[in-house]
């Protein structure tokens, strides 16, 4: 048998073994890919005094263009080793490879060169006032480091959520412990390497691997000597790690689930509406938090809708990534797999007509042991029940038919969630309105997902806390320390 590969732990710029490993697991066939390294208490411990440490070394000290240098440098390592991190996003997670070429290894360049290009340009506030006595006094700004800036990513988008918090944090001088998902520790530890080679001095990026709970995940957000938590996760964990964090009261960053609505009007781009739907409600198998797994369509359509939509979604096919054909790979794990389809059973339970899938493709060969389930496409529940309010993190997605503009407002707003929607529709004004009084962190109209990274980006309710993006991003990663100077 081949020896596996065994990925390592990152600390004061040395690749770090440890004797406890845990399995990375291959979810197209259940199979052990890699063998991970898990950081026990004193190892995360080691990583954030490392950390600690290089704060007072040179890299908060260089200017904001030779920072700039430097993430330019790593945006272009992750360029030359394209190829190596679309097969670790692939591997890691059985998404499409078509997805990882197109959606995660750019998105980790773009967030490089973006920061690099905003703290290259940014200026900073300044203010020329009168003090009583008539002089005159000039105020500015300066942007100091957080200091340490721990950072916990989760498996959905593994390379573009870690390098959307990693490059912000280093572009302001921050030193960062970083820990990935458990499930997807290949993509972090090639970004490492990339880091190393970029010439980033020793401490100021470290990588810890392990899990949340009563591992490397806990002791990280735990540690007295970290200045800020950054979180992309689940609404549950993000309450463990703001509990953490209350203690030594340090900044947190949350970005948490969703259960996001998508609105059809019946003044629609019928089949713009349909695509745009396929894919806000499948991409990524539904493990993206802005996917729509609430779809409202306005009666007039809602017949043809929903039979347009069932075509589409009897067409989705699954298989394994590397087939060009293929739509959607597996879910992340058996354990993910296990969650989703007790979604698709209490769905029954609750009285859903399932209008198409609602179980587990067949393959008949080794993807029988991997995590697939089928897309699916639930109708004909209230807006009270489970499956309209929980996020199931999976490609299911339940559409109810409304009658006017009011009504669903008030329904996509009637949710403890509120991180994004769409609206189709071809009316401008109305599109407009509508979107200023649904109450998400982002509303597409006529589109999903595109978004200029300088926006700011986060949600309300359980969806989280802050937001992040162009110079949200500087204001989360920097303290703002004001001088003023009377002349
Ligand atoms: P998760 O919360 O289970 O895990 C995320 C990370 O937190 C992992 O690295 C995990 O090891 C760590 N962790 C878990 N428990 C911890 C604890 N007690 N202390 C410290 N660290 C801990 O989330 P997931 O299952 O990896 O990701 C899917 C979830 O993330 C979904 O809910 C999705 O909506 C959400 N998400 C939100 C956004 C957003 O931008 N709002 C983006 C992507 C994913
Ligand atoms: O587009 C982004 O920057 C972003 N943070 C997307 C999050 C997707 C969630 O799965």
């Amino acid at each position: 048998m081949a020896k596996l590969p065994i990925l390592r732990c990152f600390v004061d710029g040395q690749w770090v073994s440890t004797r406890k490993r845990f399995p990375d697991i291959n979810p197209v066939n259940g199979e052990t890919v890699a063998q991970v390294c898990e950081a026990d208490s004193a190892l995360v411990e080691r990583a954030v005094q490392a950390a600690r440490a290089a704060r007072q070394g040179q890299w908060a000290s260089l200017s904001a263009n030779e920072r700039a240098a430097v993430l330019h440098r790593i945006a272009d390592g992750i360029e030359q080793r394209f190829d190596d991190f679309v097969a670790a996003e692939v591997l890691d997670t059985g998404r499409p490879t078509q997805l990882a070429r197109t959606l995660d290894v750019p998105r980790g360049i773009a967030n490089f060169r973006t920061f690099a290009n905003l703290i290259a340009t940014a200026g900073s506030e300044m203010y020329e006032s009168t003090s009583a006595d008539g002089a005159r006094v000039i105020n500015y700004v300066n942007r100091k480091p957080l200091g340490t800036v721990a950072v916990i990513a989760p498996w959905n988008l593994p390379l573009l959520l870690l390098t959307w918090k990693v490059a912000p944090a280093l572009a302001m001088g921050n030193c960062v412990v970083a820990k990935p998902s458990e499930e997807t520790p290949s993509s972090a530890t090639l970004l490492a390497a990339v880091i190393q080679r970029a010439g980033v001095p020793h401490g100021v990026f470290n990588l810890v691997h392990g899990h949340g709970p009563g591992s490397a995940g806990e002791f990280l957000s735990t540690s007295p000597d970290i200045d800020a938590i950054t979180f992309t996760g689940e609404s549950r964990t993000g309450t463990n790690i703001m509990k953490a964090a209350a203690e030594g009261v340090k900044n947190v960053s949350f970005e948490l689930g969703g259960k996001n609505a998508a609105v059809v009007f019946a003044d629609a781009d019928f089949d713009a509406a349909v695509d745009g739907v396929m894919r806000s409600s499948f991409s990524n198998s539904g493990q993206v938090c802005l996917c729509s797994e609430r779809v409202y369509v306005e009666r007039p359509i809602y017949a043809r809708f929903m039979a347009a939509l069932q075509r589409r979604c009897e067409q989705l096919v699954v298989g394994y990534p590397n087939d060009p054909d293929v739509d959607m790979g597996p879910l992340i794990s058996q354990a993910h797999r296990e969650k989703v389809l007790s979604y698709y059973a209490l769905a029954r339970e609750e009285g859903a007509t399932v209008i198409c899938g609602g179980g587990v493709p067949l393959f008949g060969d080794e993807r029988d042991q991997g995590a697939y389930v089928q897309p699916t496409i639930l109708a004909g529940l209230p807006d009270t029940a489970r499956c309209v309010r929980e996020e199931i993190f999976g490609p299911v997605c339940h559409v109810a038919p409304f009658d006017t503009e009011e009504e669903v407002i008030a329904r996509v707003n009637d949710s403890p969630y509120g991180l994004a929607a769409c609206i189709w529709s071809t009316q401008l004004s109305r599109a407009h309105r509508v979107a200023g009084r649904l109450e998400t962190g982002i509303v597409w109209v006529n589109t999903w997902f595109t978004r200029d990274l300088r926006t700011p980006f986060g949600g309300t309710g359980l969806s989280g806390i802050g937001r992040e993006g162009g110079r949200h991003s500087l204001d989360f990663y920097s303290e703002l320390s004001t001088v003023c100077i009377r002349l």
